[in-house]
């Protein structure tokens, strides 16, 4: 398709109303093969363990109550670069930590607290709270 407007070009110098009009095909041959290859898009896929994931962000809703975690903590993939929003809802106060991320917010009773964790160094993480210590999650940068 290259060499078709480039051959066409010349003929069309003349035709001042319809310079663009190579182009234009051009970029729609591109657009139409390019198109091929990408998969349709997928908005916000429901994962495993109450994961929800929409473009680089992924969201994930913990609730504590007494020393139970809902949902149970599992591991949870997070792609260089990606977010996970992470909202804690606890029934007692407490101070949720985020290790590797060097993050730290006291809790609320009641209240939802939201940590944004995005990953930069490939490493498995894990997010717990102290009072008592429970282990939330554990995220997986890779
Ligand atoms: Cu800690």
């Amino acid at each position: 398709m290259v060499t078709l407007c480039q051959t066409a070009l010349p003929r069309i110098v003349a035709m001042r109303a319809f310079r663009a009009l190579p182009y234009a095909v051009c970029v729609l041959a591109l657009v139409v093969t390019g198109g091929c290859s990408s998969s349709s898009p997928d908005p916000g896929s429901s994962g495993a363990g109450g994961v929800v994931s929409t473009g680089s962000v992924k969201r994930l809703a913990v609730t504590i109550t007494g020393t139970t975690v809902t949902p149970a903590p599992a591991q949870v993939d997070l792609p260089l670069g990606s977010t996970l929003e992470l909202v804690v809802t606890s029934d007692h106060d407490d101070e949720l930590h985020a290790h590797g991320f060097d993050v730290e917010e006291a809790l609320k009773s009641g209240v939802p607290t939201t940590l944004r964790l995005t990953g930069k160094e490939p490493g498995s993480y894990e997010v717990e709270t102290h009072e008592p210590a429970l282990t939330l999650l554990t995220v997986a940068v890779r």
